[in-house]
């Protein structure tokens, strides 16, 4: 049965597409829980401040293209999580029963290492009318290269799929209140040395509470030159060439956002010196 036989090939085929990649289902944002999207549904949920996705669950491979942002949006959440400066964020992959986005128990040669990065944005005004070609990036977390060796090393992706497909960090603290996009990305390097980098970006939209007053430094543009000049996207994790490099995932340095307290404090101190000496 020729008809039969392709009907069962072409479910395979597209069972094994959804398997080999996640989607980001939900983030729980100091013990709160908000729904995310899920790209194979028709109608994303309403009530997700994830941005939803069309068109499945693979990865953006041309770092230059406009869906680095956030992925391939369809337009912005139009809900957004109200937290507090410093909330712990988890956010929560759904791989199908797979440990993604890794895992040698799951994907074998699919199995995806590379680094897991944060990043906030503030938006200008209203974060679910924000075009996305405006915003500037901040790099609030990496896990990046987490152990160089052996082949192919432990990746930040590594470990989440470890803990359960689940990214977790803090927003920077004391942040000036406002409306901010989180953009939350796995960059999976497992076939890179085919010139086949893999980003998985997605944005959710949040509103940041409380009376701080840092506010967060420029970014930089995604995509833009800090992931297009990157030497690390088109790497071999599996002739051991790394593993005597520094790897510096793309992007910019993370913000430490404790750090940039300190050196305004250091540097309002040593103004207010040299005027009483
Ligand atoms: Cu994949």
């Amino acid at each position: 049965m020729p008809f039969l036989k392709l009907v069962f090939v072409a479910a395979t085929f597209q069972l094994s597409g959804v398997l080999a990649h996640g989607f980001v289902d939900k983030i729980t944002i100091d013990g709160q829980v908000f729904p995310g999207t899920n790209p194979f549904t028709p109608t994303p949920p309403t009530e997700s401040i994830v941005w939803p996705q069309t068109g499945g669950n693979g990865p953006i491979t041309d770092v230059n293209n406009a869906q680095m942002t956030c992925g391939r949006i369809t337009g912005s959440a139009q809900t957004s999580a109200t937290v507090a400066s410093g909330a712990k964020v988890e956010i929560s992959w759904n791989g199908a029963g797979f440990p993604w986005p890794a895992g040698d128990t799951g994907l074998g040669p699919l199995n995806h290492h590379g680094p897991v990065m944060n990043y906030l944005a503030k938006c200008d005004g209203n974060c679910s009318d924000q075009p996305t070609e405006n915003l500037n990036f901040v790099k609030i977390q990496e896990r990046s290269r987490l152990v160089a060796g052996p082949i192919p090393g432990v990746w930040g992706s590594d470990e989440m799929a470890l803990a359960g497909s689940v990214s977790t960090f803090n927003l920077p603290q004391g942040l000036v209140a406002g409306e901010y996009i989180l953009r939350h990305e796995i960059l999976a390097l497992h076939d890179a040395q085919n010139n086949d980098p893999q980003f998985y970006p997605i944005c959710a939209n949040l509103v940041i509470t409380g009376d701080g007053s840092q506010p967060l430094p420029a970014g930089v543009p995604i995509p833009g030159p800090t992931y297009a000049t990157s030497p690390f996207l088109k790497v071999n994790l599996f002739d051991g060439s790394l593993e005597s490099q520094n790897y510096v995932a793309p992007g910019p340095p993370v913000f430490n956002a404790a750090q940039a307290r300190r050196d305004a404090f250091a540097s309002s101190f040593a103004r207010r010196s040299r005027r009483e000496y």
